[in-house]
């Protein structure tokens, strides 16, 4: 693919806004005022648990880049994503709402958006405020209103949420379709050979995992067995389109010069970058600059990659000069997993390395490490006190702490379950939330010392039965634990405080009911 074709993009969304409204706001502001307004970035890393980076513990390898951004600012040891999955987690972010109160579950990559484009969103909301916008990287909250037809303009999607300019990973990196998406079109498509995208029944030419394992460069499990692009096969079923296709072991490269393209074009006004990763979630392909660098095996190299790209965003805004104006957000959408679907030695190869820095759990599940994922911001030009901060956050106060952050004020019913917490952003001394709803296949809630898992009488999917339900913290009766002393939540306290159980899960009846 051409670097000119992504370059027009960008071009087009900066002169022309893509179609999307162009609040004047920006002209009539004050360029005082313009010129000291901070930029924001989030980076939002995939899958990424709380014991892997090197500030948070990990020692297997090197995190240098990120490290530096805990150094210079706030490292939290009690942040959490709203949610142990990745699509609930993203779609609470940009909403400030539970995923529940959409029914937001993993999305297959040929979904429709989960996101109302007619409600206030968190990109609406900067826009309002004057910024640019821009999401570069993973999306995986759904595209269209129905069918997509990849052929042609695929929306709506985030530029009708608000943002200004988007270039995409569609869904993951394991589902179809596996292309970029540029705004509202796919990069480099030949009109001689559309693409068409099942997740029902085998489509086109492409061979498939289950029948060509030797085309393939990781084994994978039935449920990624399906189209393989690359070498590596994915979930879903994809024809056409070859042109297209992505590079895996690319995505470093692409991802971050997209995010430095829109920095130095947008750099002259406040700016809002959200920028998702790919890495560290499967297939875990990384390029040949990190490969069989961390000793760890792919999950490993990935963790350098993804540090790598970070280092390169944020070497750019030093480089703008944007640095010290800019406030940066680095944190995952849930916790780790090991075996995700591809046989690519990252339990093998673990070590010693605990990538749920010891908490129990990790992706998918209920407890602590479901959640809690490492979460660094800094701003030089505002942080108040640096260092560790144990304040509890969830991601889903992003939307209103920055709206606060801006000098916004919200409608009502905006971001509904979004709670200011801009002290504790910029000041290591100050408190965060007093209670905070953790979403898993169940609901959990922490309040002051305790940790209470709801019982759960539904199913899991089950492409998840190779992870019991238990290990997941799915039991059948309520799960109560001192959280200041148990942190790990070995033992359950429920039927010695009955009382505790029965106002925790009566709060979270009345949080459900809350509009
Ligand atoms: C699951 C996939 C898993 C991963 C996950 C989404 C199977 C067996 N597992 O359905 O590999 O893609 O979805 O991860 O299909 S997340 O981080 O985007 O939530
Ligand atoms: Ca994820």
């Amino acid at each position: 693919m051409t670097k000119k074709l992504f370059i027009s993009g960008l071009i087009t969304m900066l002169i022309t806004g893509c179609g999307v409204d162009q609040p004047n706001k920006v002209n009539a502001l004050d360029n005082e005022l313009k010129e000291k307004r901070p930029n924001v970035v989030i980076f939002y890393v995939d899958d990424l648990g709380f014991g892997d980076i090197s500030s948070y513990g990990m020692t297997a390898t090197k995190t240098p880049n990120v490290d530096a951004l805990a150094n210079e600012g706030i490292r939290f040891t009690d942040a959490h994503s709203s949610a142990a999955t990745c699509t609930p987690s993203r779609y609470s972010l940009l909403t400030g709402q539970y995923a529940f109160r959409n029914n937001a579950a993993i999305l297959p990559g040929d979904a429709p958006l989960i996101i109302d484009h007619t409600k206030p969103t968190l990109p609406k909301m900067f826009k309002r405020a004057g910024y640019k916008t821009a999401v570069v990287g993973k999306w995986h909250l759904g595209l269209g209103d129905g069918f997509v037809d990849w052929n042609k303009a695929v929306k709506p999607g985030p530029l009708e949420l608000g943002f200004d300019y988007s270039f995409l990973m569609p869904a993951t990196g394991d589902r179809v379709p596996t292309v970029y998406l540029e705004n509202h079109h796919v990069v480099n498509l030949d009109s001689n050979e559309p693409i068409t995208v099942s997740y029902e029944k085998r489509i086109g030419k492409r061979p498939v995992g289950t029948e060509s394992p030797e085309l393939l460069k990781q084994k994978a499990d039935l449920q990624h067995s399906a189209t393989i692009v690359n070498g590596i096969s994915r979930i879903g079923w994809m024809a056409g389109g070859k042109e297209a296709e992505w590079v895996d072991e690319d995505f470093p490269f692409i991802f971050t010069d997209k995010a430095i393209e829109f920095i130095k074009l947008a750099k002259d006004q406040p700016f809002m970058l959200f920028f998702p990763f790919h890495d560290i979630h499967v297939p875990r392909v990384p390029n040949k600059l990190f490969a069989g660098k961390s000793g760890m095996g792919p999950r490993g190299d990935a963790i350098l990659q993804m540090d790598w790209m970070t280092g390169r965003i944020v070497d750019e805004l030093k480089k703008q000069g944007l640095y010290d104006n800019t406030l940066i957000i680095f944190s995952s959408d849930n916790g780790p997993v090991m075996d995700d679907g591809y046989a690519d030695m990252a339990e093998e190869m673990r070590g010693e390395h605990d990538p749920s820095g010891g908490y129990r759990g990790g992706k998918y599940s209920a407890y602590e490490a479901g959640t809690r994922v490492p979460m660094i911001v800094t701003y030089p030009n505002g942080i108040k006190n640096k260092g560790d901060s144990s304040a509890l956050i969830s991601h889903i106060d992003l939307y209103r702490t920055l709206s606060e952050f801006v000098g916004l004020d919200l409608a009502k019913g905006e971001a509904l379950d979004s709670e200011n917490i801009l002290p504790a952003l910029l000041d290591s001394q100050a408190k965060g939330r007093e209670e905070m709803l953790e979403e898993s296949f169940t609901l959990s809630l922490r309040s002051g010392k305790w940790k209470y898992i709801a019982p759960f009488n539904g199913t899991t999917p089950e492409w998840l039965a190779n992870k019991t339900a238990i290990e997941n913290g799915l039991q059948t009766t309520a799960q109560l634990f001192d959280i200041t002393k148990d942190w790990q939540e070995q033992v359950n306290l429920a039927s010695e405080y009955p009382e505790i159980v029965e106002r925790l899960q009566q709060r979270i009846e009345t949080i459900k009911e809350m509009n």
